[in-house]
């Protein structure tokens, strides 16, 4: 037995006492990090005990490159190379994944100390395909991120151990399975991006993020290398891996939790134990489920369930965001489990503990004849109250899964938060998110649609695929099932519409692709899913979109996915005008929908090399199969965009695209809003995309640094509880106005709506009407449909005027909008508003985590100015209290906060920059 290594330098371990299994992340887990030190470690009658390996040397296959002491997670490209997002590195430094990587740990190991526990290694996240070894005994063979796996270590153990980690090129791992299946004949498409991507080949083939070889808003950075937690854990018996609960209201009169507490097991034989529940919010006394103890628990399926009543005067509901609070109630196991005797015995029982937090609230999809009399509705009813599900898409907070920090997740949660959302849809091209993901939806209020991680593509149905699969829809599915946030699983993205539409020219094989397709995802991925099944939680999908439950009539394989009267739509169409609202469908619950624009010019000024040239590296990360057309398209029907030659060109492109996607995603959302009261029934809107995982022309609202691109300031105004909404409507050329209201209860005294009319050359309105109004809770006040005649007339023309209407209480304003008649382009009178501003007050405060400096800035103009736009010119991130507004009142001031490891006392004018439409006017 050799001593621990004290130093740090070969074994940097940790211990946890009372530790709480779970798959990665610190999900509530009572943790406590001591650093190694020899006398502590030992397996202490009860004790379930954790050492974490944490140094880890990486090399190459040639050996050229290595470097040591990287501690978890880690990946090739944040290890050797971080700048592989900058400039044009995503192809420069591809060739990282094309090579092989060996990680490996030299640890110490107490043998004697031990002798009495099982020891087993688990890796709760190796990317992808690797061969384990320990102290050169081939432990297993690994090939797929999103499983955890455990070997049983006992016997090999010695004083100095070496570990390996041999991970194969996921590029030519992908193209070996991808030959091996055209060799039997049993291509599986597609098989490689459009050029455009720049991307790899098969990202099918692997269980990876998908979207890891390239997708149209990302970049190729296939990663290798171990993105989670690795640690020797030691036991005697059984310890729990997860618990989940299922909360339902039982005919109104109590709660129950039905508990599947899920234990992994070692040795040969069966076992007994004894499980204590405390829920000391919930009830009086720890709840001791030892009818265990008395039977055996099998070694094979491991699982302890039951029942557990709560009185309904004790739980305060969970609601999502705008709804109500999100009370969570801690819920804490702890199971000791023991072999051969009915009583335990000191030296041969074992202990672990879980802690988790549930919410109690109840959930349906509602799918029951629409009221238009074609189809089915689809709505999310919680807590017996019809909800509008508003939010957005989300996608992996940067392309290198390793990078995937708190931090920037609780920044892009909190953000859709603050954008008033209450649904976000987890996409099937990233990854199944950390649980501290869940957690922290669970207690923002934030729903979550969580796909399975498929997307856009077929996949193989070989028995060794399918068995990864199956494992990675149970272990991901048990672990974050408890979540109240937890809304619907969803098997895959997009999946069934290509393969009715024939996207990956499958139609020549049409049987066997469609027998795949049910193979995968109803044998294998559905049944998996059964599993966790909720009492309040719908039954899975098959596909997003998909018919909702009217897909079974064709066996999950509808010959129209995208129809509006059934399930969820995707709509996308660039051929049309983004800010008409007669460009939109009217489904049902739209899950996606959006438009692309440009981050902000600071962004890309971070990652370009000095003499990049901008529109040429913008054109380089453009993967869309149309390029920058349909941005420009969009932008040319309403803004005055510069010539190409001119020098202003790209500033003006990037500031344009973000109003015209801000616009056309306002106009879009407003209307699925707008629609929830009539026949159509519309009770979701979920726009692609929340964020970035690099700096590059996408759909996203936030930009790859955090901050808010118009559409995310826009976004917290057009998603609001309660808004006001003028959509035109062409045939009778006037506008539709409607009021929305998501509260459940609002007071309707005082309420009016004022209809201004301005013209561009001056400031303040020219003319007002007033007119009172009223709100329907949880629903659409229809209010008028005003001919623009009526609102036009006199010295008032389409091109020399706008409209802006506020809903008021009082003199309050609570919702504003505008309608602009022509377009901004063409408009008369449009001049330089002589706009100056200032920054008239600072303030720097010192929280817990980050400095925060606030500063306000003062805009004066004389004449209206266009959609201002305030970017901050310094690396930080940042958040206004508005962007992009028209400025039609001589003097408005803006609040600014920044993050930045200083107070930033020297912020200056000139760290700002300030765009109005008005200086691109010709
Ligand atoms: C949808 C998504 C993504 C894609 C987006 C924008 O179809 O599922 O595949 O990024 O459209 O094209």
């Amino acid at each position: 037995m050799g001593p621990l290594n004290l130093d740090g330098t070969n074994c940097k371990m940790k211990f946890r006492y009372g530790y709480s299994f779970h798959g990665g992340g610190a999900s509530g887990a009572i943790l406590v990090g001591l650093l190694c030190v020899f006398f502590f470690c030992g397996v202490r009658g009860d004790k379930v005990e954790i050492i974490e390996l944490g140094n880890w040397t990486i090399t190459n296959q040639n050996r050229s490159l290595t470097i040591a002491n990287q501690t978890l997670p880690s990946g090739i490209y944040s290890a050797f190379a971080p700048q592989v997002l900058n400039s044009y590195n995503d192809i420069g430094l591809r060739y990282l994944a094309y090579d092989n990587w060996t990680y490996s740990n030299i640890f110490q190991f107490d043998v004697l100390h031990y002798k009495r526990g099982h020891i087993n290694l688990t890796f709760y996240g190796i990317d992808a395909v690797a061969e384990v070894r320990l102290n050169h005994q081939l432990l297993g063979r690994t090939d797929n991120m999103f499983v955890r796996y455990s070997y049983e270590v006992s016997s090999l153990l010695q004083g100095e151990n070496f570990l390996e980690v041999e991970i194969k090129s996921p590029v030519l791992s992908a193209l070996a399975k991808a030959n091996y299946l055209n060799s039997v004949k049993k291509n599986v498409p597609p098989e490689c991006p459009i050029e455009r991507y720049h991307g790899e080949c098969h990202m099918n083939m692997l269980r990876k993020m998908q979207a890891s070889f390239s997708w149209d808003w990302g970049p190729a950075a296939p990663s290798a290398g171990i993105w989670k937690e690795v640690q020797l854990e030691i036991y005697e018996v059984a310890v729990i891996r997860d618990v989940d609960v299922d909360v339902s209201l039982i005919n109104g009169s109590h709660w129950n939790m039905h508990i599947r507490c899920y234990l992994d097991a070692v040795g040969e034989t069966d076992f007994n134990g004894r499980l204590t529940l405390y829920a000391v919010e919930l009830l009086d006394h720890p709840v001791v489920v030892d009818r265990i103890a008395l039977k055996t628990i099998s070694r094979a399926t491991p699982v302890i369930e039951f029942d557990q009543a709560v009185p309904i005067e004790k739980v305060v509901t969970w609601w999502p965001n705008g709804y109500g609070g999100q009370k969570l109630y801690p819920l804490h196991f702890t199971l000791k489990a023991w072999l051969g005797s009915e009583v335990p015995d000191v030296r041969s029982k074992t202990k672990s503990h879980k802690s988790l937090r549930v919410g109690f609230r109840t959930l349906e999809l509602v799918e029951v004849p629409a009221p238009d009399g074609i189809g089915n509705t689809f709505l999310f009813r919680v807590n017996g109250v019809e909800i509008f599900m508003k939010g957005s898409n989300y996608i992996p907070s940067h392309i290198l899964p390793e990078m995937q920090t708190k931090e920037q997740i609780g920044h892009l949660l909190r953000s859709a938060k603050e954008a008033n959302m209450n649904m976000l849809r987890v996409w099937g091209g990233g990854v199944y998110e950390s649980d501290y993901f869940y957690q922290l939806a669970d207690s923002l209020g934030i729903l979550i649609w969580q796909d399975m991680m498929f997307a856009c593509a077929m996949y193989p149905v070989g028995d060794d695929f399918l068995s990864s699969v199956r494992e990675e829809v149970r272990q991901n599915a048990i672990r974050i099932s408890h979540h109240p946030s937890v809304a619907i699983f969803v098997t895959n993205n997009e999946n069934e519409a290509a393969l009715v539409q024939n996207w990956y020219g499958t139609l020549f094989e049409k049987d066997r692709f469609e027998s795949d397709y049910r193979e995968l995802y109803l044998a294998n991925v559905i049944h998996e899913l059964k599993l966790v099944s909720h009492s309040s939680r719908p039954q899975p999908l098959v596909s997003s979109p998909s018919n909702g439950k009217a897909s079974e009539e064709e066996n999950y394989i509808s010959s129209n996915p995208q129809d509006n009267q059934y399930g969820d739509v995707h709509f996308y169409d660039y051929t049309k005008d983004g800010w008409d609202p007669e460009t939109y469908p009217r489904p049902r619950f739209v899950s996606e929908y959006g438009f692309q624009s440009f981050p902000g010019s600071y962004a890309w000024q971070r990652s370009k090399n000095g003499d990049d040239d901008l529109l040429a590296l913008i054109r380089h990360r453009q993967h869309h199969p149309l390029g920058n057309i349909p941005v420009i398209a969009l932008v040319e029907r309403h803004l005055p965009l510069p010539l190409p030659e001119d020098e202003n060109y790209t500033t003006a492109l990037i500031y344009f695209s973000q109003i015209a996607q801000a616009m056309a995603t306002k106009v879009e959302t407003e209307l699925y809003r707008s629609l929830r009261d009539t026949p159509h029934k519309t009770m979701g809107a979920l726009y692609w995309q929340l964020n970035d995982v690099w700096v590059a022309p996408s759909w996203s609202g936030i930009d790859f640094y955090g901050n808010w691109k118009l559409l995310h300031y826009w976004a917290r105004d057009f998603l609001a509880p309660v808004a006001i909404v003028a959509l035109y409507e062409r045939s009778t050329d006037s506008l539709n106005i409607s009021l929305i209201c998501d509260l459940l209860e609002v007071d309707t005294q005082d309420l009016s709506v004022v209809a201004n009319v301005h013209v561009w050359s001056q400031l303040l309105p020219r003319q007002s009407t007033t007119w009172e109004v009223t709100l329907r809770p949880n629903g659409v006040q229809y209010d008028k449909v005003i001919p623009i005649s009526n609102l036009l007339k006199g010295q008032f023309t389409r091109s020399n005027s706008f409209l802006e209407f506020h809903l008021r209480r009082g003199h309050e304003v609570i919702s504003r909008t505008y309608f602009f008649p022509s377009s901004i382009a063409a408009a008369v009178g449009i001049a330089d508003p002589d706009l100056e501003y200032e920054i008239a007050s600072r303030t720097c405060l010192n929280t817990t985590d980050v400095i925060r400096n606030s500063v306000s800035i003062t805009i004066q103009v004389k004449r209206p100015a266009v959609f201002v736009y305030l970017e901050l010119l310094k690396p930080y991130r940042y958040t206004l209290s508005e962007n992009g507004f028209m400025q039609t009142v001589p003097m408005h001031v803006v609040y600014l906060t920044f993050d930045s490891p200083s107070c930033a006392r020297l912020l200056r004018k000139t760290d700002l920059r300030v765009l109005t439409v008005n200086d691109f006017m010709r």
